[in-house]
């Protein structure tokens, strides 16, 4: 009974350690594009692209929004002066496409148009509201046809959002926390025009919601396989596996 105790009372500390935890388990792959961590001190007026080789600006310069606590924080207003500058002109051609990002938002939503990225000269725009819905991203991935990552804006809420365009199969795909949640057809490859890749916000429209924290954020220039956007429950299984599996000696002394 004691070692049942013990064992229990170990199994609450790694349960608590979890907690902090806000999130699941990156992408293991290294973005070739654009990685973007946010890391740098407040007050820092560029961020690092960490993506090898990397694509645009090595060090993207932050315009209005703000760097500080590991995010960078979204000060709304204009996306003509508000965002990050990737340097990068966003066409992928005919080539699949990633993109995958943490965002925490505001306790208090709004009925507001706003715009996460996207480059302009296609269309190609993430953006809450509208038809996104109150609580959705929508994703048009070539300017067109959009997939919809359900609940990613919940006032208050952080989650892990990835799109994914896959040019094989003319899909595009939403997830949220790892989880697949809207699948489209009929997309075609349109995503051919050079522009200006725009992150915090899109073309001259309104900048993402005041307050808005976006971190880690990615491009890859391929299509991310389910099995590369592991769901919350699943990574927690994973990071708890290790502490039941040293419980279970104890068990059976
Ligand atoms: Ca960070
Ligand atoms: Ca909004």
């Amino acid at each position: 009974m004691q070692r049942f105790v013990g064992s229990a009372a170990a199994a609450t500390a790694a349960i608590a350690a979890f907690a902090t935890i806000t999130y699941a388990i990156p992408p293991a792959a290294v973005p070739d594009l654009i990685w973007y961590r946010f890391d740098e001190p407040a007050g820092s007026t560029t961020t690092r692209n960490f993506a090898v080789p990397g694509a645009g600006f090595p060090n993207a310069p932050v315009n209005g929004h703000q760097l500080g606590g590991g995010v960078l924080t979204s000060i709304g207003g204009s996306s003509t002066s508000n965002f990050v500058d990737t340097g990068w002109d966003g066409a992928t051609g005919s080539n699949s496409f990633s993109v995958y990002f943490e965002v925490q938002n505001p306790a208090v939503g709004n009925a507001t148009l706003e715009y996460f990225f996207g480059n302009a000269s296609v269309g190609q725009r993430a953006f809450d509201d509208g038809v996104a819905g109150d609580t959705g991203i929508g994703f048009r991935f070539g300017g067109g046809n959009f997939a919809t990552a359900f609940g990613a804006t919940t006032p208050g809420s952080s989650h892990e959002v990835a799109f994914v365009f896959d040019t094989t199969t003319d899909q595009g795909f939403a997830y949220v926390d790892g989880l697949l949640v809207d699948t489209i057809g009929g997309l075609t490859t349109v995503n051919v025009t050079a522009g200006l890749l725009k992150v915090g916000g899109y073309s001259s429209l309104t900048a993402m919601q005041a307050g808005t924290q976006l971190n880690d954020f990615r491009v890859y220039g391929r299509a991310l396989a389910a099995s590369e956007l592991i769901p919350e429950p699943a990574s927690l299984a994973a990071l708890l596996a290790p502490a039941l599996l040293a419980l279970r000696p104890r068990r059976r002394r």
